[in-house]
């Protein structure tokens, strides 16, 4: 690779940003609240904006707010549920019909808007959700006077109180959950005035809503998972963000969210003017066929958006429907669900540049390994292979809620699963305070569960006894699953002592240990078995691709590392297709493997399914019903791995790049060691590359058959141009 001396091209202003690729937009309101309302979020509270014109019906979240408790029969029906905060109703009295209706959703900002006309006046709406000051903001503007009136419903009905100070709504669960949720109307010109448990408002030039919610949830086993009493914590918000103007407010919302967005740009392309000036629900229907560069980079941001939306530190994790809801009763309760979903929430935090909004996956899962501990030693079904009940570790079902309660099946190496995001998150940082105090002991523990559980054969291998490969095929020894994870698991944990100079003697047994795991064998058809029989059928279509772990999420195989089993995984991958049992989190996973197997093509074929209106919503939201967001979060993970991988112990650039991305550039990339990686290319060859170290000194860059060593300082930044271009 050759230096420059001079970075040519700014890969910021190459990355030309187009506010119009970073909105979605309609003509017309939101029909139901998971699949057409808008999400905004401030990583604790959510609202769906539906954006009826005379009456507006924001579907208010709050993360917290679960039904539930540590339920020690794992019975999942009695698990509990996320649930529904209420509704926020805006009635407008409008003279006239609705006209020039448009509602939108600006991901460059987060910032959601309704505007139309009628009756002759020109009505605004202003929707955001923000962290710093904790409360959700909305703004109706019009050029004539507005009047009309706002109400809360609480989803289990607890009753509204109203006076001059706004809306008061406060409840508990069965569960004994106290909650509560508050509305401050402030008008400019006009009044306000308490109104049926309600507000009425008339003669306003304008008026700004504040809505804030909580609960008395404390992620802490030993306080039983109770805290505060919410209401202090309300007032005190509501203060402060009542005490600054409407501009500041937002322009402080703006800012905080900025410091995480803007971090990366991505540039496939220019959309053509028809597609740019169709509706993002038209719009992404027409993408599945042609190619809209635009709509692809949207997609990719809009994980990053959600994610940023709904997972923020000090709150909770995004479960299955990240934030958001509109029922008591969602779909899989909304849960935590550990045989792909959550993971796959997770997936894009390190490699999108938002390490920050993992930690809430981390935090929950250590607030819960009490109760995991209890419900695992107390367990028949996961005694170990000598018939003694488990001492050390923990395992997890398939789901969990947020009270130390778990449900339904045991997802055996899901525990192990959950090691890897300790890991990846130590990974791409290279926080050793991090590793030390958060990761490795969690990871050590899992480690001594699995030294503990694996079953050895009568030849001296290792299996995982009774596993499940997720929702298929015969529950026995050895799936590849759970060997693949466990690879993972103990590979890692060889890799964290190492980094910590810790437990050599331990370290080195566990090195031992992997090292007699069972691995997959290639099968009859050429596959990588799913079993440790040779049972695959060619013709299954199964949604799940989960013996393909060892190719990602896992690091197991590649095609540079162990191209015969890269090969068996893409012939199981090219079998299992896209069509049949297939749901969009499924398409996201089959992304993220083509581009690990070098095949860009394939790779962006399964992408764009996610815009058939079999996949996702018009908000572009997993399809409902069910409702899923996992796979809004998997595709943006498997964007970045089209375009950056390092995963194998070497930054590989543009390893999976398909034709329609011919031309494009990217920045704000992370990489494992502690690298940010920017490039730019050009008729499908490599233009330039910069990589800043975060921490990161010495990394081994492949291009294609091209691999060149780079040393880098903390903090340095370092460029290289490629003049016309080089091919992979
Ligand atoms: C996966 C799927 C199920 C369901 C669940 C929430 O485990 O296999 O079908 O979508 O997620």
């Amino acid at each position: 690779m050759r230096r420059l001396s001079l970075l040519i091209l700014s890969l910021a202003a190459a990355a030309g940003l187009h506010a119009a690729d970073l909105t979605l937009w309609y003509d017309h309101p939101g029909v139901n609240g998971l699949d057409g309302g808008l999400p905004i979020g401030n990583g604790r509270m959510g609202g769906l904006i539906l954006g009826n014109a005379a009456a507006e019906d924001i579907k208010l979240t709050e993360d917290s707010l679960w039904t539930g408790d540590e339920n020690p029969s794992g019975d999942y029906n009695t698990m509990g549920s996320f649930q529904m905060l209420g509704d926020l109703r805006i009635d407008t009295q409008l003279r006239g019909p609705v006209a020039d209706y448009r509602r939108q959703l600006d991901i460059a900002q987060s910032l959601a808007r309704v505007q139309f006309t009628a009756g002759g006046g020109h009505f605004v709406r202003e929707y955001f959700c923000s962290h710093p000051a904790g409360v959700m903001v909305i703004r109706l503007t019009a050029d004539q006077e507005l009047n009309g009136a706002i109400h809360f419903e609480d989803a289990h009905r607890a009753v509204s109180t109203a006076s001059a100070a706004g809306i008061d709504c406060a409840g508990a669960l069965p569960n004994g959950l106290k909650y509560e949720t508050r509305v401050v109307a402030i008008p400019q010109g006009g009044v306000v005035a308490a109104q049926g448990g309600g507000l009425a408002f008339s003669h306003c030039r304008g008026l700004v809503l504040l809505v804030a919610a909580g609960t008395d949830y404390a992620m802490n086993y030993a306080s039983h998972y109770r805290g505060a009493d919410p209401h202090a914590a309300l007032e005190q918000a509501l203060q402060a963000a009542a005490s600054m103007s409407f501009d500041a407010i937002e322009r402080r919302h703006i800012q905080d969210y900025q410091a995480l967005f803007n971090r990366v740009s991505l540039n496939l392309g220019q959309s053509t003017p028809a597609q740019l000036a169709a509706p993002t629900d038209k719009r992404k229907i027409a993408a599945v066929d042609t190619f809209d560069p635009g709509m692809e980079a949207l997609l990719y941001q809009y994980g990053r958006y959600l994610l940023i939306s709904c997972s923020r530190p000090g709150g909770l994790p995004a479960n299955l429907q990240g934030l958001w809801n509109d029922t008591n009763n969602p779909e899989w309760h909304s849960d935590y669900h550990t045989n792909i979903n959550i993971e796959m929430n997770y997936w894009p935090a390190e490699t999108a540049n938002l390490a920050e909004c993992h930690l809430p996956l981390f935090d929950l899962v250590r607030s819960q390994l009490p109760a995991w501990r209890i419900a695992t030693d107390a367990s028949p079904e996961l005694k170990t292979p000598s018939g003694a009940m488990t001492t050390r570790g923990w395992a997890v079902r398939t789901s969990h809620n947020i009270f130390g309660g778990m449900g339904w099946r045991w997802d055996k190496t899901a525990d192990a699963w959950y090691c890897q995001h300790f890991w990846e998150h130590y990974a791409f940082s290279g926080d050793k305070d991090f590793l030390r105090t958060v990761a490795y002991p969690v990871m050590k523990e899992v480690t001594q569960y699995w030294e503990d559980h694996l079953k050895t054969l009568p030849d001296g291998r290792l299996v995982v006894p009774n596993a499940w490969s997720p929702e298929h095929g015969p529950t026995e020894d050895g799936v590849s699953y759970s060997q693949e994870i466990v690879w993972d698991l103990f590979t890692n944990y060889v890799q964290a002592a190492a980094a910590l100079g810790v437990d050599p003697g331990y370290a080195a047994k566990i090195l031992a240990m992997r090292e007699k795991l069972v691995t997959p064998k290639i099968g009859r058809w050429g596959q990588l078995q799913e079993w440790m029989e040779d049972i695959d059928s060619p013709n299954d279509h199964h949604r799940h691709t989960s013996h393909l772990f060892g190719v990602f999420p896992g690091r197991q195989f590649s095609p540079v590392t162990t191209p015969a089993m890269a090969a068996a995984a893409k012939k199981s991958l090219d079998a299992r297709g896209p069509t049949g049992d297939v749901r969009e989190w499924s398409y996201a996973w089959r992304t993220a493997l083509y581009a690990r197997l070098y095949d860009g093509e394939d790779a962006h074929f399964m992408f764009r399914q996610l815009f058939s209106a079999r996949n996702t919503c018009p908000n572009l939201f997993g399809l409902h019903p069910p409702m899923q967001i996992d796979g809004d979060f998997g595709i943006t993970a498997a964007v970045a791995e089209m375009l950056v991988q390092s995963q194998a112990g070497e930054i590989d650039l543009l390893p999976a790049l398909p034709r329609d991305w011919a031309t494009g550039s990217v920045s704000g990339l992370r990489a494992r060691g502690g690298f940010v990686i920017g490039l730019a290319w050009k008729d499908g060859k490599l233009l330039n590359a910069t990589f800043r170290s975060t921490g990161g000194t010495n990394c081994l860059v492949r291009y294609g058959a091209q691999t060149e060593r780079i040393a880098l300082k903390p903090g340095e930044e370092k460029a290289w141009g490629f003049g016309n271009g080089v091919a992979r």
